[in-house]
């Protein structure tokens, strides 16, 4: 894992790094889910496959998570005590709702960290993956979301932006300094 910034923001601290998110241990992690819960590739499979074949089922047994929710279940076999799976929007080219329904799957799963006592949070970059969202675009809605956040609650402590390349947290390190790339 490489730490690439942090910032404090209010009680907490915003940070952003460059790893595979099945490594790491935190309170949660937040999986890009789709909205029958059913697994897939991208974050999804890896997750899968780190946490074992039981969050399978336990995706199965809440069912699914409409579009811009999240949903908790315990990590399994992940060193992160838990996964959130967060909903994000397919682009289809960014008059559809998609900015609020992304704000809102970030919001959802800070809401859900909160109401379980969750001290840090890993988010992985939804929806810029298969679901295609502009990834500088969704690195602004993440950022500005999680600050507005952390700037007037005190739970999550730490959230992390887990990025999976280095221009993935280019993009997000652009955000948190208040600037576009
Ligand atoms: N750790 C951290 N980030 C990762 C990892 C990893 N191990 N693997 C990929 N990424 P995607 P989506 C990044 O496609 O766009 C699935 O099939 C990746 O580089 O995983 O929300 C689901 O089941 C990208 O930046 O998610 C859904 O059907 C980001 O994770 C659908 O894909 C998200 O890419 C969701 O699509």
């Amino acid at each position: 894992m490489t730490i690439i910034d942090e910032i404090a923001v209010g009680q907490g601290t915003a940070r952003i790094v460059v790893a595979d998110i099945t490594t790491l241990e935190v309170d949660a992690i937040v999986n890009a889910a789709n909205s029958r819960l059913a697994g897939g590739g991208g974050v999804d499979g890896a997750i899968h496959r780190a946490a074992g074949p039981e969050l399978a089922s336990a995706c199965r047994k809440i069912g699914g998570c409409p579009t811009g929710e999240a949903r908790l279940t315990a990590g399994f076999a992940l060193p992160a005590r838990h996964v959130i799976h967060a909903v994000g929007p397919v682009w289809s080219g960014g008059s559809a709702g998609e900015d609020a329904l992304l704000a809102s799957a970030y919001r959802e799963s800070l809401a859900l960290a909160a109401a379980n006592d969750l001290r840090s949070l890993a988010f992985s970059a939804i929806s810029t993956g298969v679901y295609g969202f502009p990834a500088d675009r969704a690195a602004g809605i993440a950022v500005d979301t999680v600050r507005a956040w952390l700037s007037d609650r005190s739970q999550p402590q730490t959230v992390i932006f887990c990025c999976f390349s280095e221009e993935s947290a280019r993009h997000h390190q652009a955000a948190l300094a208040g600037k576009r790339n």
